[in-house]
């Protein structure tokens, strides 16, 4: 039922310049919005900060109508890119960005782990299922396997009242950029979001004591709570409200209005510090950490809420031992046809069928791209977690959209060598990956499985699959949107 669309006439250029200004909205208040969608108004509110230089990440993909058609498709390591509405001549612009690296985090101090290999990469202290609904989730930036190897019993993860919630355990490898979760059993709603192969996000390590709103957390390189000092901190994340300095790096993330929505906060991965507006390729390699929490977290929530520390659409993500790791570095996206331009179909299809009921209000953006499994193995575990987008509250002139799962689509194909016949192939569909549930589809941290690759069917060393991303189109304009891999051997 996609409708492809290569060019459109001046009337239809016309259309889409009317849809654009017009803005589909859902709850963005103070409260948990249930599902529905439509509200109206929005004030969106962008947010600037700083960027860093690196050199870039992962995949990419943004569009802008209102330019000249001038199509510079980024080189070859790119992924998924994708515009989004669009007048006549696709004026796309993708950029790209290579794999990623690890960059090398700082100096060792006393002799101790180096400040930057085990930091906070997600947490939250509050969630759907009140008080007690929270998780701290921690990264291993180091650039290889770490074993942790503590003071005490281990790395201790405590609140700013210096009580420790939980400990990671000496002994325990978190592989190079793996995770380790630890949550508080007490309320803990996240424990089905996926993970490995028949693996779930629960806690590789739990505790129950609460830790309050807009409360400080630190990670310590030791158990001894005696020794939760600044010169055995790891890592830190609070909020402007927090006193304690040991508990937060900065003058730490703003405080928030304790709603018990499923919100969460991230490390940016990409550089642009959650700006819905900000377009260019991802600038990082890893999550964000530049001692600033205020800068290096982005607040994201499956409503759009505005809590206080900036307002999108996302979903939280906690990644435990289990879960697929980021191996950009280790996978090749190319166009699903060589032949034809990667912004026109059947690499492309906008598909204008309003479909409000699945957050696609103004049709559908179809993505479809070719992974190669470059890992020198099998993959058994593959899933695209977003990591920039234009999405909710998307000011006039950019796109608001709305990650949403997709089945599978047989596509005729040229393909090399190109104008010698064609083929058909089928285009595998991609899952939204909930819990949480994201009735308004998904924004920035979202996970989009590729179900058909599992431990019986693994994609071999050197093959391929196509895949498909939808997204549900809410308000048109330009846009963007950069997906970093994550899988398991
Ligand atoms: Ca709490
Ligand atoms: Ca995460």
């Amino acid at each position: 039922m996609l409708k492809s669309v290569r060019f459109f006439p001046l009337c239809a250029l016309a259309v889409v310049l009317i849809l654009i200004g017009q803005v589909a909205v859902f709850g963005q208040s103070r409260t948990n919005s249930s599902q529905g969608e439509s509200a109206k108004n929005s004030s969106a509110k962008s947010k600037k900060r700083k960027k860093k230089k690196t050199s870039s990440a992962s995949f990419i993909v943004l569009g802008s109508p209102n330019q000249p058609a001038s199509v510079v498709e980024v080189p070859a390591a790119a992924k998924f890119e994708a515009p989004v509405s669009q007048p006549a001549t696709p004026s796309i612009r993708a950029e790209k960005s290579s794999g990623i690296s690890i960059s090398p985090k700082g100096v060792v101090p006393n002799g101790a782990v180096p400040t930057g290999n085990i930091i906070i990469s997600e947490f939250r202290v509050r969630g759907p299922n009140g008080a007690n609904d929270e998780y701290v989730e921690l990264y291993n930036a180091g650039g290889s396997d770490h074993t942790v190897s503590g003071g005490g019993t281990g790395y201790a993860v405590a609140a700013s009242d210096g009580v420790a919630r939980c400990v990671i355990p000496n002994g325990t490898v978190i592989p190079n950029r793996g995770h380790y979760l630890c949550v508080n059993s007490v309320g803990y709603s996240l424990a089905s979001y996926a993970a490995g192969n028949g693996t779930t996000a629960t806690g590789d390590a739990t505790y129950t004591t609460d830790i309050p709103d807009n409360a400080g957390i630190a990670i310590f390189s030791t158990s001894v709570a005696v020794d939760f000092t600044l010169a055995n901190r790891l890592d830190a994340v609070g909020s402007t409200s927090e006193a304690n300095t040991n508990y937060k790096e900065g003058t730490g993330y703003p405080a928030l209005t304790p709603f018990s929505i499923n919100y969460s906060f991230y490390r940016d991965l990409c550089g642009k510090s959650g700006s819905i507006t900000t377009f260019g390729p991802c600038t990082l390699t890893g999550p964000k950490d530049t001692n600033n929490n205020a800068a290096d977290f982005v607040f994201v929530d499956t409503n759009g809420t505005s809590a206080g520390a900036g307002q999108r659409l996302g979903s939280p993500g906690p990644e435990n031992l289990s879960a697929p790791i980021e191996r950009n570095a280790s996978v090749a996206v190319t166009a699903l046809d060589v032949c034809v331009a990667a912004a026109s179909p059947p690499n492309r299809v906008r598909d204008f069928a309003s479909d409000p009921a699945n957050n696609s209000t103004f049709g559908t953006l179809d993505i479809r791209r070719t992974l190669t499994n470059n890992t020198g193995g099998n993959v058994t575990r593959l899933r695209f977690r977003i990591i920039d987008i234009t999405t909710f509250p998307a000011p006039s002139g950019i796109a608001d959209l709305r990650p949403r799962t997709s089945t599978d689509v047989v596509v005729t194909v040229d393909r090399p060598p190109c104008g010698s016949g064609t083929s058909n192939v089928t285009v595998r569909g991609t899952t939204l990956e909930e819990p949480p549930s994201q009735p308004n589809g998904g924004g920035f941290n979202t996970s989009m499985s590729a179900p058909t690759v599992t431990l019986g069917t693994p994609l071999a060393n050197g093959a391929t699959i196509d895949l498909r991303l939808l997204l549900g189109i809410q308000q048109t304009g330009n846009f963007k949107i950069y997906f970093n891999a994550e899988l398991l051997p």
